[in-house]
């Protein structure tokens, strides 16, 4: 079996770790993470074994490939520099789907995309690079997610949607079919997405609106 290396050692590291795991096909083998503090310590047994300027080194020692364990809030930007340094050092990221994901047998998913448990992703969809499709997410038919995007925990995406470079969909939101989300846009937890949105802007939940009067009797 094949060693990758993980790059952060927190909460989503040991999510991907997990599928890893589970998947089969690849032996997480060492953690690189920035703080210090967490040099010598270990998550799921796989040691930590320093900042990222140990990446060569690793590389060296023929581990070729890597799995980005950073996650985010609101913000993929980081997960992006980590993916590019990756790969500037000549690692292959890995495509990791959870045994328990369901992903339809025309779906084109890039490198270095994470498919967490319980994600469906349906037909014709196409997934980029870097993308994490977190836990429980829907990806409906025809639907485009660009590289670097986080589809968080829970989140619908309707049929035709197209999720533009490094967006953000907060958990439990839900995009109405055909809507385009503009790159690096932030979408607040819980949101119920109907309209276009801007590319780098950021909105919230969306209020229910009265949409007509009933009277009940
Ligand atoms: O440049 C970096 C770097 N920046 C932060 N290089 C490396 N190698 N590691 C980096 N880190 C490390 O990522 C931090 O030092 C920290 O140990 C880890 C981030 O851990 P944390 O648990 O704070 O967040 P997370 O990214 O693992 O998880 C977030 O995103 C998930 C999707 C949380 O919000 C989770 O709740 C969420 N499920």
């Amino acid at each position: 079996m094949d060693t990758c290396i993980i790059i952060g050692a927190g909460g989503h590291a040991k999510v991907v770790i997990d599928a890893i795991v589970l998947q089969g096909q690849y032996k997480p083998v060492a953690i690189t993470d920035s703080d210090p503090k967490r040099r010598g310590s270990s998550v799921m047994g796989i040691p930590v074994v320093g900042g990222d300027e140990q990446l060569p080194e690793l590389l060296g020692k023929s581990i070729k490939h890597v799995a980005i364990g950073v996650g985010s809030v609101k913000d993929n930007l980081a997960r992006k520099r980590l993916f590019d340094m990756a790969v500037g050092y000549g690692f292959i990221p890995v495509i990791v789907v959870h045994p328990d994901a369901v992903i339809a047998a025309s779906v084109v998913i890039g490198r270095g995309s994470v498919v967490l448990a319980g994600a469906i992703v349906n037909p014709d969809a196409r997934i980029g690079e870097n993308v994490v499709v977190n836990t429980g997410a829907i990806i409906e038919h025809d639907c485009e997610v660009q590289s670097h995007a986080h589809i968080c925990s829970g989140v619908r995406l309707s049929g035709g949607v197209i999720v533009k470079e490094g967006v953000f969909v907060g958990s439990g939101s839900v995009v109405k079919q055909h809507i385009r989300i503009g790159e690096w846009a932030t979408i607040g937890m819980g949101s119920i997405v109907v309209r276009a949105v801007e590319p780098h802007s950021s909105i919230t939940a969306v209020p229910a609106r009265k949409s007509k009067m009933r009277t009940v009797l």
